[in-house]
């Protein structure tokens, strides 16, 4: 028989001992299957939404409920960690000589960073549980990589609500929180999960510059630019190229709008997702020289690495076609014969590009020039 006033102590405590480890929100959701997420995840996977992510459809049945992945589970404990900027994320728009780092991926590589301290609260969870006589407590934790549905459990531990955008948002922390896991066969009381307050906002479908979404609440991933730029091989669709902008890697616009946000503090952030300088406003005539060592030693540590030098150059390329910047034709032009195919396709798109944009220059002087010198010839 489980001692309730022990296991609800050791659910207050477990929420103190989060808050030590840096998790800025923290509750309990139950283990069993909500058949809504689940289905909406099915029809999400029938439609072709996630593209070539197969990862989320391969073992969908384990993604569809904590108990489907492993049938001991009886409790979720849903976490949060806030990387709030103390920066505005849409500053660099339009600065076609910089690009632009998703605002995640400015610091240390969050999958590290949070799976660290899942590691460490396991581990204090299982050795208090014995000592307080419930037994040896089974955990398993999670963050982004395996087969869990993060944001609905999320919800339903009452860290925030998904918003329209798809991502969950918390009245604290608004858009930027990263979420974990820790799956355990110990019974605790679930939270009241949170209820939605997106209203008749819509600011962030508004903002996407690529229409990623059909519907509220509903993302066509093959359209995003976060998959455009971090999960796709080959080349990006001609139709999204102009869109890209200076969007290197990630894309926080319908993050970043959110008026959420406003409650979010980046005093609540931990300390390991501050920006690194070299990432926050990085030009783009500097990242055009990374050959595949040099590339390695700057994202060391970073989750940009997992890109590879060879997809995070044709990002880079896209960026300089939309630069405008004819200063970087020489260092396109370089490219034309790289070894990746893909590398040398963007090479050619993007030389494309700038010859365009030189020519309307030449041509908008011209004008310029012709009418100016109008009144002289009179
Ligand atoms: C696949 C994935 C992606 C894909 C697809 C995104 C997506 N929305 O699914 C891509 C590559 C595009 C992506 C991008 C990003 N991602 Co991502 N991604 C994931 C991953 C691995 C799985 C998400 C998933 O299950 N998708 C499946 C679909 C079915 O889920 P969904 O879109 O949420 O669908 C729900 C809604 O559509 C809803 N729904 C459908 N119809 C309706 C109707 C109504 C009325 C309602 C209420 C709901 C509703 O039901 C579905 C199920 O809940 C999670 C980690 C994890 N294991 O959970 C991280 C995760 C979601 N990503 C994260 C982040 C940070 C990002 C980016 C912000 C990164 C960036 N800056 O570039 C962007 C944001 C783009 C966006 N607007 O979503 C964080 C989000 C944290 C948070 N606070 O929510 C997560 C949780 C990773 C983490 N551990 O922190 N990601
Ligand atoms: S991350 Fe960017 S491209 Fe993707 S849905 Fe949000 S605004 Fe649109
Ligand atoms: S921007 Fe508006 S609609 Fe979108 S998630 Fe935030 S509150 Fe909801």
């Amino acid at each position: 028989m489980v001692n309730a006033a022990e296991i609800a102590s050791l659910k207050h405590d477990l929420a103190t001992e989060a808050a030590r480890l840096g998790f800025a929100a923290c509750g309990i959701a139950p283990a069993a299957e909500d058949p809504l997420p689940a289905q909406r995840l099915e029809q999400w996977l029938g439609e072709g939404q996630h593209g070539e992510m197969e990862w989320m459809a391969a073992r969908a049945h384990h993604r569809r409920s904590p108990q489907g992945l492993w049938p001991e589970a009886r409790s979720v404990i849903a976490l949060g960690m806030s990387y709030a900027p103390a920066h505005d994320p849409l500053a660099l728009e339009g600065e076609g000589e910089r690009a632009r780092i998703s605002v995640y991926a400015q610091g240390k590589d969050y999958h590290d960073v949070v799976k660290k301290a899942l590691k460490a609260l396991a581990r204090w969870l299982v050795a208090e549980s014995t000592k307080r006589g419930l037994g040896e407590a089974g955990v398993k934790v999670f963050v982004d990589t395996a087969t869990v549905m993060e944001k609905p459990l999320g919800q339903a531990a009452g860290l925030g609500w998904q918003g329209k955008h798809t991502n969950l948002v918390s009245r604290a922390h608004g858009s930027w929180l990263f979420l974990g896991a820790i799956y355990t066969t110990l019974e605790f009381a679930p939270d009241v999960p949170e209820a939605d307050h997106c209203g008749s906002c819509n600011a962030c479908q508004t903002a996407c510059p690529t229409d990623a979404f059909p519907a509220p609440y509903q993302l066509n991933a093959r359209r995003c630019i976060s998959y455009l730029t971090i999960e796709l091989k080959g080349p990006v669709p001609i139709e999204f190229r102009k869109a890209l902008g200076n969007r290197i890697y990630g894309c926080d616009d319908c993050l970043a709008v959110c008026p959420w946000n406003k409650f979010a503090s980046d005093a609540a952030a931990m300390r390991a997702f501050v920006p690194r300088a070299e990432l926050v406003a990085p030009k783009l005539a500097e990242l055009l020289t990374l050959d595949d060592a040099g590339f390695r030693a700057l994202f060391s540590g970073s989750p940009i690495k997992r890109i590879g030098r060879d997809r995070f150059i044709r990002n880079c390329l896209y960026a300089a076609g939309n630069s405008g910047d004819v200063g970087l034709v020489g260092q396109v032009e370089q490219m034309l014969t790289d070894p990746n195919p893909v590398v040398a396709e963007a090479a050619q798109w993007a030389l494309a590009e700038l010859v365009r944009a030189e020519s309307s220059e030449v041509a908008e002087a011209q004008r310029c020039g012709a009418s100016r010198r109008l009144p002289h010839s009179f």
